[in-house]
């Protein structure tokens, strides 16, 4: 009979572990925490440095940048006014946890209000990799196309909110909105969604509204314990 040695349950299931310390250490810091997640060029970096713009004055955003290779998206998120740290994986497709870790003592915690992780442009490996951030978006976008939650059912399952990004291309594509959001209800029913443009702002208030709501809870929840 073949034996089956289970080796990615166990990679998993260290990552888990170690992601379970970020988030005690993030909770600790009254730190929130997001992991962002898409396929290349969606447009992660463009919302990081849209939210980091509005909420400057607000709220003190550090970033850690996932990459395969480069600090183009690290000092994209720093020339907005984040703390930014840039992770290159050297070709691993996805962050995990060990590197988040690694990466986390590069930024004076007590000096941020809110962390968002950056993950490698990818809409499998990132899904099973969980990072301890206190919850996860997916940002599509409509040029990918409307079969995108059909095609990669796992990440659209897994994650916290989602946003629809370049709406402003809407005019020029075939993306059809009530088709990509009929897969999303399948997979995930009731997800928050935000249309928005980074481009030209619109509908970048709701998407704002939403993690302001989201840290104030978490404020909450860590006083009332
Ligand atoms: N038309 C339009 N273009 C956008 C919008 N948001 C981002 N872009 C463009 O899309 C391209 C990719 O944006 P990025 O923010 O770098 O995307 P990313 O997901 O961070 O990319 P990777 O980190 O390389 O995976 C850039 O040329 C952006 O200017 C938008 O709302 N509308
Ligand atoms: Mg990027």
């Amino acid at each position: 009979m073949t034996k089956r040695v289970p080796v990615l349950e166990k990679i998993l299931s260290a990552n888990e572990n170690l992601a379970e310390e970020i988030r005690s250490r993030l909770d600790e810091a009254g730190v929130y925490s997001l992991n962002f997640m898409a396929s290349p060029g969606a447009g992660k970096t463009s919302l990081i440095e849209q939210t980091v713009k509005h909420l400057a004055g607000r709220l003190r955003v550090a970033v850690i940048d996932g990459d395969i290779a480069t600090s183009i998206d690290a000092d994209r998120a720093a020339a907005a006014g984040a703390l930014a740290v840039q992770i290159n994986t050297g070709g691993e497709c996805h962050l995990d946890a060990a590197m988040v870790s690694a990466a986390l003592p590069q930024l004076d915690l007590t000096q941020v209000d809110l962390l968002i992780v950056e993950n490698v442009g990818n809409l499998v490996c990132p899904a099973s990799f969980v990072l301890g951030t206190h919850a996860s978006v997916l940002i599509a976008s409509t040029p990918e196309g409307d079969d995108k939650p059909y095609k990669y059912p796992g990440m659209y399952r897994g994650v916290d909110a989602l946003v629809i990004n370049k709406i402003d291309l809407l005019p020029y594509l075939t993306f059809n909105m009530e088709e990509f959001r009929r897969g999303v209800e399948i997979l995930n029913p009731g997800l928050v969604t935000f249309p928005l443009s980074c481009r030209t702002g619109e509908g970048l208030d709701r998407w704002l509204g939403w993690l302001t709501d989201s840290m104030q809870s978490f404020a909450a929840s860590k006083r009332g314990k």
